[in-house]
């Protein structure tokens, strides 16, 4: 057993895909030994995003997404591109003009053009794949697209000019569509219908990326296997981009735990079994399976869906031991 904890997660699964954690200035610190020994790809939990790395029309903030890369190319370690097009964490003066109203097409496709390009020419010898368009699909009801300021001002063709944009600033990145709830049967169909039309016209898509914020008791392995056999009918590759198993279901709002119960804890080792299993089958197809977080002592769970409820949801606990999880994941023939 003390073998099978030892065993570096990256290296184990060396001839299968890279393995990532999302991570900010202060996980490079806190959780370095951690990172070197066990992953190979690092995103970028927040500093990429529109936000915070460009946050007036005319100031950029790439200092702390720097660092982070800078930490991954001295660890030769690859980096995803987390991401560029997204209805949320975008500063408002994107969508106004100095007089305070709503830009129009035009000019919304410009402020897009521009942010692509800067982005991924800056970052072009480093950032290998990038999420160009994040959760643009509408989680229920007929609607394919998300009501999207993006969306609105544009027209659903914004998802295609991103694309278009991204492939001109650097022609040799990976581009992905990337996406959460992927596995609802709803929601995989648009997402499947997003992607086609992004191959059918030039060719414009590489990827899809599932999120993969899943919990102990869902998706199904079954849901899991069906979607990416969907996604990869297209001749698209899968990337499982911001993998974590939460304790709780997601409509359950409990705050009574204060650590995970046996039953948690089995139940969460059963499925990263499971799914591991599945990505390792999916190998042709899986070009990357990146943690959304490194250690169960900082993950964005800990504040959704309950603000300030503690989460355990990956492989290495609080104080940065593998959990039983984790050797499940490892051991395998
Ligand atoms: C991801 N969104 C983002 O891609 C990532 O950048 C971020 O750091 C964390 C998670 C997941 C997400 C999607 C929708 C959402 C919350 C999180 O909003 C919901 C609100 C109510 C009900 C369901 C989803």
């Amino acid at each position: 057993m003390n073998e099978i904890l030892n065993r570096s997660l990256c290296k184990t699964y060396a001839n299968f895909f890279p393995i990532g954690a999302a991570v900010c200035p202060k996980v490079i610190k806190s959780h370095r030994e951690l990172l070197l020994k066990h992953f190979n790809t690092v995103s970028c939990e927040n500093h990429m995003k529109f936000i915070n790395i460009h946050p007036e029309e005319k100031k950029w903030d790439f200092s702390p997404a720097d660092e982070i890369v800078d930490f991954a190319v001295a660890n030769r370690m690859k980096v995803r591109g987390h991401t560029l097009i997204w209805h949320n964490q975008v500063p408002n003066w994107v969508f106004l003009d100095n007089k305070g109203n709503e830009v129009n097409r035009d000019v919304l496709l410009d402020r897009m053009e521009e942010h692509i390009t800067i982005m991924m020419q800056r970052y072009k010898k480093q950032v290998y794949c990038w999420d160009v368009v994040n959760e643009a699909a509408e989680d229920k009801g007929a609607d394919i697209f998300r009501q999207s300021k993006w969306y609105k001002i544009i027209g659903p063709d914004f998802i295609e000019r991103a694309f278009e944009f991204a492939r001109k600033a650097d022609p040799d990145a990976i581009l992905f569509y990337n996406d959460y709830n992927c596995t609802a049967p709803e929601k995989s169909k648009k997402i499947y219908n997003i992607a086609k039309r992004l191959k059918d016209h030039g060719n414009l898509i590489d990827g899809i990326g599932m999120q993969g914020h899943w919990n102990i008791y869902n998706p199904s392995f079954d849901r899991i296997m069906d979607t990416i056999d969907l996604f990869s009918s297209l001749g698209l590759k899968i990337q499982i981009t911001e993998l974590d198993m939460s304790m709780y279901l997601f409509e359950d709002a409990t705050k009574e735990f204060k650590q995970p119960t046996d039953e948690m804890i089995w139940l969460q080792q059963e499925r990263f079994e499971g799914i591991f299993k599945i990505f390792r089958d999916y190998r042709d197809i899986i070009t990357g399976v990146t943690f959304w977080g490194v250690a169960d002592d900082y993950t964005w769970l800990d504040n959704f869906p309950v603000k300030g409820r503690k989460d355990w949801p990956l492989l290495f606990d609080i104080q940065h031991k593998p959990k039983k999880a984790f050797a499940s994941v490892v051991n395998f023939d």
